[in-house]
């Protein structure tokens, strides 16, 4: 998806970098190819109209009219409205003063959020962590199953009481875990729920249960970047029924489109959070998860 857009930007890009000056047509012209470029990768058209009026006003000032290079400029600006809309300034996960810190992950089905916990998983490890995973997914068949495979192969225990497959109370599961991480030294907690194919009012239910049950320091909700911009719909719903702190793209190696994005860069569910420092963060099959939000808004991890 990124490489597309990439590709389209630099056409557009190309034959600007010949003029030596920008008439008010050079300008338009780049406005309406990176619109075209936008809209073919699926970013959402309010977005696409805020950006390019954001492009059109910098590259009419005197910034780019100044420029020893104008056209150069201009490419420094799409640039950087583009990391603005993405996602702009980073944060770290937040740890608890008094751990263990508690991640919740949660999501509809198929997302990635038991991918995720193992991703996070070996990368809490790689800091020097002592995570422990949580089976809190007991609907699904052989979900418990999947989390004990995925936290072998992390080299992290699991915390799996239950058999699941329909057996065993998450509410409780969760809520155990954290005297189990207390007992045996467990500085984090990752606690992977059991999806649904839609927002429903039981799913809603019992991750607001499992939240109340465990106040976790982080909420992840985890989208799968693939449905495009119905994402921020499904973000919206659940920002609203559980809430969240932060949310993680997964999927991104995938040939979705354009991550679901809003006007001000995080997703409109993470804007109108009531913790301040929601963040939307993606997670792409390309590298190592050394890029945790501390060192880049990207997370990048290993492929599932
Ligand atoms: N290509 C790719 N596939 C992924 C990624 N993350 C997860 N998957 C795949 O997506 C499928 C679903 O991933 P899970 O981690 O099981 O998703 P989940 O949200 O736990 O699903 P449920 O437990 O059923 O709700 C699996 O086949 C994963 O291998 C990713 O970043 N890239
Ligand atoms: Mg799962």
């Amino acid at each position: 998806m990124f490489e597309t857009l990439s590709d389209r930007l630099t056409t557009v890009f190309s034959s600007l970098r010949s003029k030596g000056r920008l008439s008010e047509a050079d300008i338009n012209a780049t406005a309406r190819e990176i619109r075209v470029a936008l809209l073919e990768a699926d970013v959402a058209l309010p977005v696409v109209k805020d950006f390019i009026a954001q492009i059109k006003e910098r590259a009419r000032g005197s910034e780019v009219s100044q420029a020893l290079n104008p056209a150069q400029q201009v490419v420094k600006i799409v640039n950087e409205e583009l990391i603005n809309i993405l996602g702009g300034e980073t944060r770290r996960i937040r740890f608890a003063k008094n751990p263990p810190t508690v991640i919740m992950l949660a999501g509809l089905q198929g997302a990635g959020k038991t991918t995720l916990a193992g991703k996070l998983a070996r990368w809490l490890k790689s800091e020097g962590h002592a995570p422990l995973l949580v089976a809190a997914d007991l609907q699904r068949p052989n979900a418990v199953q999947q989390l004990q495979v995925v936290g072998e192969r992390a080299s992290v225990p699991v915390f799996a009481p239950e058999p699941g497959s329909g057996v065993g109370d998450p509410v409780d599961v969760a809520r155990r875990s954290i005297d189990q991480a207390k007992h045996a030294q467990h500085d984090v907690v990752v606690i992977d729920t059991a999806g649904r194919l839609g927002i429903d009012a039981e799913m809603m239910q019992q991750a607001i249960d499992i939240r109340d049950a465990v106040r976790p320091d982080e909420v992840l909700f985890v989208v799968d970047a693939m449905v495009g911009q119905d994402a921020v719909n499904t973000a919206q719903a659940f920002m609203d029924g559980v809430g969240f702190d932060g949310v993680v793209l997964t999927k991104l190696d995938g040939d979705a489109r354009a991550a679901p994005r809003s006007r001000s860069g995080t997703s409109p569910a993470a804007r109108s959070c009531s913790r301040p420092r929601a963040r939307s963060w993606r997670t792409s099959a390309s590298s190592t998860p050394t890029g945790w939000p501390g060192a880049s808004s990207t997370w990048a991890t290993s492929s599932p």
